[in-house]
């Protein structure tokens, strides 16, 4: 990314919260992407309907996560890699690392919904981004176009800056809570940059089909990653790492979960 390009992706994303980078993932790679995505994303919907627990994980009739994505394939892993996370994660944070790599889905939404935002909510308090990095910042890779009716992710910009005034705490799933609220639109293999410290919620989706993100999650160095991705990775991806994956995956927190509910058939891991 050029040096003027990342500052003004630099500014948004300090100022509105957010920020978009067009076609960071194309052609092959993006394809590929949407392919695993859909195994796994079948893989998690069997393992609901089994009536399995997703460790860490919300799922709903609504809206389905799947953690670990870079075990289900190399387009996956590869995003690990991904040049403009690391010149935002790096000038944002100092030093970070992978907190998870997950599928997220908005899957079509019944007319029972009236609300076109499902759950508002911030991932974490707000900082002072001034004096302190954020604690998270969440990489949306979009394997759909992002649109009005299919679930685009709704966003109040600013709200990184500031705590909910009294009377609008705890209101739960409130309808376009405020006048600035916005939907995060973009197409296909673009790059949607948040500070989940903002007010954030998915959208409810209208289509047939589900609208898909990547997310490549990341936090500071001193913030504990979700789960132990080495040991996830395990033999099949360990040998074979960039240097950059093996910082990003590996770290020394003791005591992280070593699995994950839904992996493909036969993984081992370490
Ligand atoms: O899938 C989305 O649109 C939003 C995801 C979200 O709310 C989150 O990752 O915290």
């Amino acid at each position: 990314m050029d040096p003027i390009d990342l500052t003004r992706h630099l500014f948004a994303l300090r100022s509105s919260g957010y920020t978009r980078v067009e076609g960071c993932v194309t052609g092959e790679w993006l394809d590929e992407l949407g392919t695993l995505s859909n195994r796994a994303l079948a893989a998690v919907r069997a393992a609901l309907a089994r009536g399995e627990k997703l460790h860490g994980t919300y799922a709903s009739d609504e809206s389905i996560a799947c953690r670990c994505l870079y075990v289900w394939g190399e387009a996956a892993l590869r995003l690990i890699d991904l040049p403009e996370v690391h010149a935002i994660a790096g000038a944002m944070m100092g030093t970070y690392r992978l907190w998870d790599l997950s599928l997220l889905a908005s899957l079509p939404t019944q007319a029972k919904h009236a609300e076109e935002a499902l759950s508002w909510h911030r991932d974490t308090a707000p900082v002072d981004t001034r004096t302190v990095p954020p604690p998270f910042l969440w990489f949306f890779i979009c394997l759909d176009a992002t649109t009005p009716k299919n679930g685009a992710t709704w966003f109040v910009p600013g709200s990184h800056h500031f705590v909910l005034p009294e009377g609008l705490r705890n209101r739960g799933a409130i309808p376009r809570p405020f006048p600035t609220c916005t939907q995060l639109l973009g197409n296909a293999g673009d790059l949607l940059v948040i500070d989940p410290t903002a007010l954030h919620s998915v959208g409810a989706n209208r289509t047939g089909h589900p609208r898909r993100l990547v997310n490549v999650a990341i936090s500071t160095e001193a913030t504990p990653p979700l789960l132990d991705h080495w040991a996830i990775a395990g033999p099949n991806i360990q040998p074979r790492v960039t240097p950059t994956q093996q910082r990003m995956l590996r770290c020394g927190f003791p005591g992280l979960e070593r699995t994950w509910t839904v992996l493909p058939p036969g993984w081992v891991t370490a």
